[in-house]
Protein backbone atom coordinates (compact mmCIF):
# COMPACT_ATOMS: atom_id res chain seq x y z
CA UNK A 1 0.00 0.00 0.00
CA UNK A 2 1.23 3.81 -0.08
CA UNK A 3 0.90 4.31 4.45
CA UNK A 4 3.13 7.03 3.64
CA UNK A 5 0.96 9.13 1.46
CA UNK A 6 -1.87 8.55 4.12
CA UNK A 7 0.49 9.85 6.90
CA UNK A 8 1.11 13.00 4.35
CA UNK A 9 -1.17 15.70 5.73
CA UNK A 10 -0.63 18.23 3.00
CA UNK A 11 -1.38 22.23 4.52
CA UNK A 12 -4.36 23.55 2.30
CA UNK A 13 -5.93 26.47 1.70
CA UNK A 14 -9.20 26.43 0.51
CA UNK A 15 -10.81 29.62 -1.28
CA UNK A 16 -14.57 30.62 -1.14
CA UNK A 17 -16.75 33.88 -1.58
CA UNK A 18 -20.12 32.55 -0.88
CA UNK A 19 -21.83 35.62 -3.92
CA UNK A 20 -19.76 32.90 -6.47
CA UNK A 21 -22.91 30.71 -6.27
CA UNK A 22 -25.34 33.58 -7.19
CA UNK A 23 -24.49 34.54 -9.94
CA UNK A 24 -26.62 33.26 -13.43
CA UNK A 25 -25.78 33.26 -16.62
CA UNK A 26 -29.69 32.62 -17.52
CA UNK A 27 -32.47 30.52 -16.98
CA UNK A 28 -31.50 28.00 -19.58
CA UNK A 29 -27.65 28.09 -19.53
CA UNK A 30 -25.71 24.90 -18.47
CA UNK A 31 -23.54 27.23 -16.35
CA UNK A 32 -24.82 27.27 -13.19
CA UNK A 33 -22.42 28.96 -10.48
CA UNK A 34 -25.02 27.47 -8.01
CA UNK A 35 -23.05 24.38 -7.84
CA UNK A 36 -20.09 26.22 -5.86
CA UNK A 37 -22.58 26.83 -3.05
CA UNK A 38 -24.09 23.36 -3.01
CA UNK A 39 -20.21 22.22 -3.23
CA UNK A 40 -19.39 24.31 -0.16
CA UNK A 41 -22.00 22.55 1.71
CA UNK A 42 -21.33 19.72 1.48
CA UNK A 43 -17.48 20.41 1.91
CA UNK A 44 -18.19 22.07 5.55
CA UNK A 45 -20.59 19.80 6.25
CA UNK A 46 -18.04 16.63 5.83
CA UNK A 47 -16.02 19.04 8.12
CA UNK A 48 -12.88 19.63 5.91
CA UNK A 49 -12.63 23.08 7.15
CA UNK A 50 -10.87 21.68 10.28
CA UNK A 51 -8.33 20.37 7.37
CA UNK A 52 -8.15 23.51 5.49
CA UNK A 53 -7.06 27.08 5.49
CA UNK A 54 -10.53 28.78 4.37
CA UNK A 55 -9.98 32.10 2.96
CA UNK A 56 -12.60 34.37 1.49
CA UNK A 57 -10.29 36.08 -1.57
CA UNK A 58 -10.12 39.56 -2.62
CA UNK A 59 -11.39 40.42 -6.32
CA UNK A 60 -8.60 40.81 -8.91
CA UNK A 61 -8.50 44.11 -9.75
CA UNK A 62 -8.33 45.84 -13.62
CA UNK A 63 -4.27 45.72 -13.19
CA UNK A 64 -4.00 42.40 -12.17
CA UNK A 65 -6.43 41.02 -15.03
CA UNK A 66 -4.24 43.21 -17.72
CA UNK A 67 -1.42 41.07 -17.46
CA UNK A 68 -3.24 38.90 -19.95
CA UNK A 69 -6.15 40.31 -21.43
CA UNK A 70 -6.38 43.52 -23.90
CA UNK A 71 -7.55 46.81 -22.88
CA UNK A 72 -10.48 47.03 -24.77
CA UNK A 73 -11.82 43.92 -23.98
CA UNK A 74 -11.35 44.98 -20.16
CA UNK A 75 -13.20 48.20 -20.50
CA UNK A 76 -15.70 46.32 -22.51
CA UNK A 77 -16.55 43.41 -20.08
CA UNK A 78 -16.54 46.29 -17.22
CA UNK A 79 -18.64 48.48 -18.59
CA UNK A 80 -21.62 46.42 -20.28
CA UNK A 81 -24.24 45.13 -18.40
CA UNK A 82 -27.54 43.70 -18.86
CA UNK A 83 -29.03 47.58 -19.06
CA UNK A 84 -26.59 49.10 -21.35
CA UNK A 85 -25.70 46.28 -23.65
CA UNK A 86 -27.95 47.90 -26.44
CA UNK A 87 -25.34 50.70 -26.48
CA UNK A 88 -22.51 48.15 -26.83
CA UNK A 89 -24.49 46.06 -29.69
CA UNK A 90 -21.93 46.65 -32.26
CA UNK A 91 -18.96 45.28 -30.10
CA UNK A 92 -20.89 41.92 -29.87
CA UNK A 93 -19.60 40.12 -32.60
CA UNK A 94 -16.18 41.69 -31.85
CA UNK A 95 -16.18 40.19 -28.65
CA UNK A 96 -17.89 36.79 -29.14
CA UNK A 97 -21.16 38.02 -27.13
CA UNK A 98 -23.87 35.18 -27.92
CA UNK A 99 -25.34 32.31 -26.35
CA UNK A 100 -22.75 30.58 -24.83
CA UNK A 101 -21.08 34.03 -23.22
CA UNK A 102 -24.01 36.07 -22.42
CA UNK A 103 -23.89 39.44 -20.90
CA UNK A 104 -25.40 39.25 -17.11
CA UNK A 105 -25.84 40.97 -14.01
CA UNK A 106 -22.24 40.87 -12.13
CA UNK A 107 -20.46 39.09 -14.49
CA UNK A 108 -17.42 41.67 -14.43
CA UNK A 109 -17.63 41.13 -10.54
CA UNK A 110 -18.14 37.21 -11.12
CA UNK A 111 -14.80 37.53 -13.14
CA UNK A 112 -13.12 39.36 -10.82
CA UNK A 113 -13.98 37.06 -7.55
CA UNK A 114 -12.61 33.57 -9.39
CA UNK A 115 -9.44 35.62 -10.88
CA UNK A 116 -8.21 37.03 -7.68
CA UNK A 117 -8.95 33.33 -5.83
CA UNK A 118 -6.56 32.07 -8.90
CA UNK A 119 -4.14 34.88 -8.02
CA UNK A 120 -4.49 34.66 -4.86
CA UNK A 121 -3.80 30.66 -4.99
CA UNK A 122 -0.88 31.06 -6.78
CA UNK A 123 1.09 33.68 -4.42
CA UNK A 124 0.17 31.67 -1.24
CA UNK A 125 1.81 28.57 -3.05
CA UNK A 126 4.97 30.77 -3.64
CA UNK A 127 5.26 32.07 -0.58
CA UNK A 128 5.49 28.53 0.80
CA UNK A 129 2.79 29.12 3.07
CA UNK A 130 0.94 25.68 1.90
CA UNK A 131 1.59 22.70 -0.32
CA UNK A 132 -2.03 23.11 -1.98
CA UNK A 133 -4.21 25.65 -2.96
CA UNK A 134 -8.23 24.72 -4.16
CA UNK A 135 -10.44 27.16 -5.87
CA UNK A 136 -13.37 25.98 -7.38
CA UNK A 137 -14.64 28.52 -8.76
CA UNK A 138 -11.45 29.02 -11.36
CA UNK A 139 -10.62 26.73 -13.83
CA UNK A 140 -12.53 28.68 -16.82
CA UNK A 141 -10.13 27.58 -20.03
CA UNK A 142 -11.17 28.98 -22.41
CA UNK A 143 -10.85 32.92 -22.26
CA UNK A 144 -8.83 34.48 -24.61
CA UNK A 145 -6.52 37.44 -25.19
CA UNK A 146 -9.23 39.66 -26.62
CA UNK A 147 -12.45 37.71 -26.03
CA UNK A 148 -14.66 35.00 -24.29
CA UNK A 149 -15.38 31.79 -25.08
CA UNK A 150 -17.22 28.99 -23.80
CA UNK A 151 -18.96 30.42 -20.70
CA UNK A 152 -15.48 31.69 -19.98
CA UNK A 153 -15.24 35.61 -19.69
CA UNK A 154 -11.61 36.13 -17.83
CA UNK A 155 -8.87 33.62 -17.90
CA UNK A 156 -8.40 33.11 -14.65
CA UNK A 157 -5.44 29.95 -15.16
CA UNK A 158 -3.57 32.27 -17.55
CA UNK A 159 -3.36 34.69 -14.62
CA UNK A 160 -2.30 32.06 -11.71
CA UNK A 161 0.68 30.66 -14.07
CA UNK A 162 1.89 34.27 -15.00
CA UNK A 163 2.28 34.74 -10.67
CA UNK A 164 3.91 31.21 -10.72
CA UNK A 165 6.61 31.92 -13.67
CA UNK A 166 7.87 34.69 -11.44
CA UNK A 167 8.87 31.82 -8.99
CA UNK A 168 9.21 28.96 -10.63
CA UNK A 169 11.33 28.18 -13.41
CA UNK A 170 8.48 25.82 -14.88
CA UNK A 171 5.03 25.20 -14.26
CA UNK A 172 2.76 22.18 -15.34
CA UNK A 173 -0.55 22.78 -16.30
CA UNK A 174 -2.92 19.47 -16.56
CA UNK A 175 -6.78 19.53 -17.94
CA UNK A 176 -9.09 16.99 -17.27
CA UNK A 177 -12.36 18.65 -18.06
CA UNK A 178 -14.10 16.71 -21.29
CA UNK A 179 -13.33 20.04 -23.15
CA UNK A 180 -10.14 21.15 -25.10
CA UNK A 181 -7.99 23.55 -22.50
CA UNK A 182 -7.50 25.79 -25.58
CA UNK A 183 -7.03 29.32 -23.91
CA UNK A 184 -4.22 27.90 -21.81
CA UNK A 185 -2.74 25.96 -24.25
CA UNK A 186 -2.70 29.01 -26.92
CA UNK A 187 -1.44 31.63 -24.26
CA UNK A 188 2.00 29.21 -23.45
CA UNK A 189 2.50 27.66 -26.98
CA UNK A 190 5.85 29.26 -27.64
CA UNK A 191 7.19 29.12 -24.47
CA UNK A 192 9.28 25.87 -22.44
CA UNK A 193 8.62 27.14 -19.53
CA UNK A 194 5.10 26.03 -19.05
CA UNK A 195 3.74 22.63 -20.57
CA UNK A 196 0.33 22.17 -21.37
CA UNK A 197 -1.25 19.05 -20.87
CA UNK A 198 -5.36 18.57 -21.73
CA UNK A 199 -7.55 15.21 -21.89
CA UNK A 200 -10.59 15.58 -24.34
CA UNK A 201 -13.04 14.61 -26.16
CA UNK A 202 -12.01 15.30 -29.79
CA UNK A 203 -13.42 14.58 -32.70
CA UNK A 204 -13.19 18.33 -35.33
CA UNK A 205 -16.79 19.33 -33.94
CA UNK A 206 -16.93 18.90 -30.32
CA UNK A 207 -16.00 22.55 -28.59
CA UNK A 208 -13.94 24.20 -29.18
CA UNK A 209 -12.67 22.05 -31.93
CA UNK A 210 -8.72 22.17 -30.96
CA UNK A 211 -6.64 19.93 -29.23
CA UNK A 212 -5.27 17.41 -31.74
CA UNK A 213 -2.83 15.18 -31.08
CA UNK A 214 -0.35 16.82 -33.23
CA UNK A 215 -0.91 20.35 -31.83
CA UNK A 216 2.71 20.13 -30.03
CA UNK A 217 3.68 23.82 -29.70
CA UNK A 218 5.83 25.92 -31.91
CA UNK A 219 9.16 27.77 -31.23
CA UNK A 220 10.63 27.47 -28.34
CA UNK A 221 7.44 25.69 -26.93
CA UNK A 222 7.89 22.99 -29.69
CA UNK A 223 6.68 19.52 -27.40
CA UNK A 224 5.48 21.25 -24.68
CA UNK A 225 2.10 20.88 -25.66
CA UNK A 226 0.69 17.55 -24.66
CA UNK A 227 -2.78 16.95 -25.98
CA UNK A 228 -4.68 13.64 -25.64
CA UNK A 229 -7.94 13.42 -27.83
CA UNK A 230 -10.41 10.83 -26.94
CA UNK A 231 -13.89 9.62 -27.93
CA UNK A 232 -17.28 8.82 -26.37
CA UNK A 233 -17.63 6.69 -23.03
CA UNK A 234 -14.29 6.19 -22.04
CA UNK A 235 -14.39 4.19 -18.50
CA UNK A 236 -12.23 4.40 -15.06
CA UNK A 237 -9.98 2.04 -16.38
CA UNK A 238 -8.68 3.27 -19.63
CA UNK A 239 -8.58 7.07 -18.80
CA UNK A 240 -6.98 6.57 -15.17
CA UNK A 241 -4.25 4.10 -16.86
CA UNK A 242 -3.89 6.48 -19.57
CA UNK A 243 -3.66 9.61 -17.03
CA UNK A 244 -0.67 7.55 -15.03
CA UNK A 245 0.80 6.57 -17.87
CA UNK A 246 1.18 10.18 -19.66
CA UNK A 247 1.39 12.27 -16.50
CA UNK A 248 4.51 9.82 -15.20
CA UNK A 249 5.87 10.23 -17.92
CA UNK A 250 5.49 13.88 -17.96
CA UNK A 251 7.05 14.44 -14.25
CA UNK A 252 9.57 12.65 -15.13
CA UNK A 253 10.77 14.58 -18.34
CA UNK A 254 9.63 18.25 -17.40
CA UNK A 255 10.40 18.19 -13.70
CA UNK A 256 7.37 21.38 -12.72
CA UNK A 257 8.69 23.40 -10.10
CA UNK A 258 4.55 23.81 -10.01
CA UNK A 259 1.05 22.48 -10.89
CA UNK A 260 -2.05 23.73 -12.11
CA UNK A 261 -4.98 20.80 -11.82
CA UNK A 262 -8.05 21.86 -13.74
CA UNK A 263 -10.76 19.55 -12.27
CA UNK A 264 -13.54 20.23 -14.99
CA UNK A 265 -15.96 17.59 -13.70
CA UNK A 266 -17.74 17.71 -17.62
CA UNK A 267 -15.89 14.82 -17.96
CA UNK A 268 -18.28 12.53 -15.27
CA UNK A 269 -20.11 9.89 -16.50
CA UNK A 270 -24.04 11.49 -16.89
CA UNK A 271 -22.41 15.36 -17.18
CA UNK A 272 -25.59 16.69 -19.21
CA UNK A 273 -23.07 18.09 -21.69
CA UNK A 274 -19.99 15.45 -21.44
CA UNK A 275 -20.12 11.91 -23.04
CA UNK A 276 -17.53 10.09 -21.03
CA UNK A 277 -18.40 7.44 -18.46
CA UNK A 278 -15.90 8.45 -15.54
CA UNK A 279 -17.14 7.84 -11.77
CA UNK A 280 -16.02 10.27 -9.43
CA UNK A 281 -13.76 8.11 -7.76
CA UNK A 282 -11.80 7.67 -11.39
CA UNK A 283 -11.48 11.29 -11.23
CA UNK A 284 -10.37 11.73 -7.90
CA UNK A 285 -7.73 9.26 -8.52
CA UNK A 286 -6.55 11.28 -10.77
CA UNK A 287 -6.02 14.36 -8.29
CA UNK A 288 -4.50 11.94 -5.66
CA UNK A 289 -1.89 10.24 -7.98
CA UNK A 290 -0.91 14.31 -8.77
CA UNK A 291 -0.95 14.90 -5.47
CA UNK A 292 1.54 11.94 -5.44
CA UNK A 293 4.88 14.26 -6.47
CA UNK A 294 4.97 16.41 -3.51
CA UNK A 295 4.75 19.43 -5.55
CA UNK A 296 3.10 22.54 -4.78
CA UNK A 297 0.11 22.16 -6.83
CA UNK A 298 -2.92 24.48 -7.68
CA UNK A 299 -6.43 22.78 -7.93
CA UNK A 300 -9.05 24.72 -9.54
CA UNK A 301 -12.75 23.76 -11.17
CA UNK A 302 -13.88 24.22 -14.73
CA UNK A 303 -16.71 22.61 -16.21
CA UNK A 304 -19.51 20.52 -14.85
CA UNK A 305 -23.06 20.43 -15.87
CA UNK A 306 -24.94 18.24 -13.55
CA UNK A 307 -24.31 20.24 -10.87
CA UNK A 308 -25.68 17.51 -8.01
CA UNK A 309 -22.50 15.68 -9.05
CA UNK A 310 -19.94 18.52 -9.69
CA UNK A 311 -20.89 19.17 -5.85
CA UNK A 312 -19.92 15.43 -5.18
CA UNK A 313 -17.22 15.43 -7.41
CA UNK A 314 -15.19 18.48 -5.95
CA UNK A 315 -16.21 17.62 -2.18
CA UNK A 316 -14.53 14.19 -2.60
CA UNK A 317 -11.69 16.00 -4.26
CA UNK A 318 -11.07 18.30 -1.39
CA UNK A 319 -10.84 15.48 0.74
CA UNK A 320 -8.40 13.67 -1.37
CA UNK A 321 -6.47 16.76 -1.43
CA UNK A 322 -5.99 17.03 2.78
CA UNK A 323 -5.90 13.31 2.71
CA UNK A 324 -9.14 12.85 4.52
CA UNK A 325 -11.20 9.62 3.39
CA UNK A 326 -14.72 10.68 3.51
CA UNK A 327 -17.88 7.91 4.32
CA UNK A 328 -19.99 7.83 1.38
CA UNK A 329 -22.93 8.78 3.64
CA UNK A 330 -23.53 12.35 2.62
CA UNK A 331 -23.51 14.41 5.55
CA UNK A 332 -27.03 16.02 6.46
CA UNK A 333 -26.90 19.77 4.90
CA UNK A 334 -29.49 22.43 3.41
CA UNK A 335 -29.69 20.50 -0.05
CA UNK A 336 -29.81 17.70 0.73
CA UNK A 337 -32.78 16.97 -1.03
CA UNK A 338 -30.49 17.47 -4.16
CA UNK A 339 -28.38 14.28 -3.19
CA UNK A 340 -31.42 12.19 -3.69
CA UNK A 341 -32.55 9.10 -4.13
CA UNK A 342 -28.82 7.75 -3.12
CA UNK A 343 -27.81 10.24 -0.96
CA UNK A 344 -24.38 8.85 -1.61
CA UNK A 345 -20.63 10.53 -2.66
CA UNK A 346 -20.58 7.72 -4.86
CA UNK A 347 -23.27 7.35 -7.26
CA UNK A 348 -23.68 5.33 -10.57
CA UNK A 349 -22.29 7.15 -13.54
CA UNK A 350 -21.53 5.08 -16.13
CA UNK A 351 -23.39 2.83 -18.15
CA UNK A 352 -24.92 5.87 -20.24
CA UNK A 353 -22.94 5.63 -23.39
CA UNK A 354 -20.65 2.81 -25.00
CA UNK A 355 -16.49 2.83 -24.79
CA UNK A 356 -15.68 3.86 -28.44
CA UNK A 357 -11.71 4.23 -27.60
CA UNK A 358 -10.88 0.45 -28.18
CA UNK A 359 -7.92 -0.94 -26.71
CA UNK A 360 -5.47 -0.44 -29.84
CA UNK A 361 -6.28 3.18 -30.21
CA UNK A 362 -5.87 3.82 -26.67
CA UNK A 363 -1.97 2.00 -27.02
CA UNK A 364 -1.44 4.05 -30.37
CA UNK A 365 -2.23 7.00 -28.67
CA UNK A 366 -0.20 6.48 -25.89
CA UNK A 367 3.29 5.55 -27.76
CA UNK A 368 2.88 8.87 -29.25
CA UNK A 369 2.43 10.74 -26.73
CA UNK A 370 5.62 9.12 -24.69
CA UNK A 371 7.08 9.45 -28.37
CA UNK A 372 6.47 12.94 -27.90
CA UNK A 373 7.79 13.61 -24.69
CA UNK A 374 11.15 11.54 -25.30
CA UNK A 375 11.74 15.03 -27.92
CA UNK A 376 12.65 16.81 -24.06
CA UNK A 377 15.00 14.54 -22.42
CA UNK A 378 18.56 15.21 -22.59
O1 LIG B 1 -14.91 23.73 -20.91
O2 LIG B 1 -20.63 24.10 -28.96
C1 LIG B 1 -20.59 25.29 -28.71
C2 LIG B 1 -20.81 26.35 -29.80
C3 LIG B 1 -22.03 26.49 -30.44
C4 LIG B 1 -23.19 25.58 -30.09
C5 LIG B 1 -24.02 26.19 -28.97
N1 LIG B 1 -24.51 27.53 -29.37
C6 LIG B 1 -25.29 28.08 -28.25
C7 LIG B 1 -23.40 28.43 -29.68
C8 LIG B 1 -22.54 27.86 -30.81
C9 LIG B 1 -20.91 25.98 -31.18
N2 LIG B 1 -20.40 25.75 -27.47
C10 LIG B 1 -20.24 24.87 -26.34
C11 LIG B 1 -19.41 25.57 -25.27
C12 LIG B 1 -18.97 24.62 -24.22
C13 LIG B 1 -18.16 25.34 -23.16
C14 LIG B 1 -17.56 24.42 -22.12
C15 LIG B 1 -16.86 25.18 -21.03
C16 LIG B 1 -15.93 24.34 -20.16
O3 LIG B 1 -16.63 23.28 -19.55
C17 LIG B 1 -15.23 25.20 -19.09
C18 LIG B 1 -16.11 25.92 -18.17
C19 LIG B 1 -21.58 24.50 -25.83
N3 LIG B 1 -21.93 23.25 -25.53
C20 LIG B 1 -23.22 23.32 -25.07
C21 LIG B 1 -23.62 24.62 -25.16
N4 LIG B 1 -22.59 25.33 -25.63
C22 LIG B 1 -24.93 25.16 -24.82
C23 LIG B 1 -25.96 24.32 -24.44
C24 LIG B 1 -27.24 24.87 -24.09
C25 LIG B 1 -27.42 26.24 -24.14
C26 LIG B 1 -28.60 27.10 -23.82
C27 LIG B 1 -27.89 28.38 -23.35
C28 LIG B 1 -26.96 28.46 -24.50
C29 LIG B 1 -27.99 28.55 -25.63
C30 LIG B 1 -29.13 27.61 -25.16
C31 LIG B 1 -26.42 27.05 -24.53
C32 LIG B 1 -25.16 26.54 -24.86
CA1 LIG C 1 -9.40 18.92 -20.97
ZN1 LIG D 1 -15.78 21.59 -20.15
Amino acid sequence: GDGVVEHYRPRVSYYMREQAGNFHYGKLHPMKPHRLTLTNHLVLNYGLHKYMDVFEPRRATEEEIRQFHAEDYIDFLKRVTPDTQGQFQECFAQFNIGDDCPIFDGMWDFCRIYSGASIEAARKLISGSCDIAVNWMGGLHHAKKYEPSGFCYVNDIVLAILQLLRYYPRVLYVDIDIHHGDGVQEAFYTTDRVMTVSFHKYNGDFFPGTGAIDEMGSGLGKFYAVNVPLQDGIDDRSYTQLFKTVMTSVMETFKPGAVVLQCGADSLGLDRLGVFNLSIAAHGECVRFMRRFGVPMMVIGGGGYTIRNVARCWTNETGIVCGVELPSELPNNVYHEFFAPDYSLHPQLSGRVINHNSRAYLNALTARILEQLRYLKG
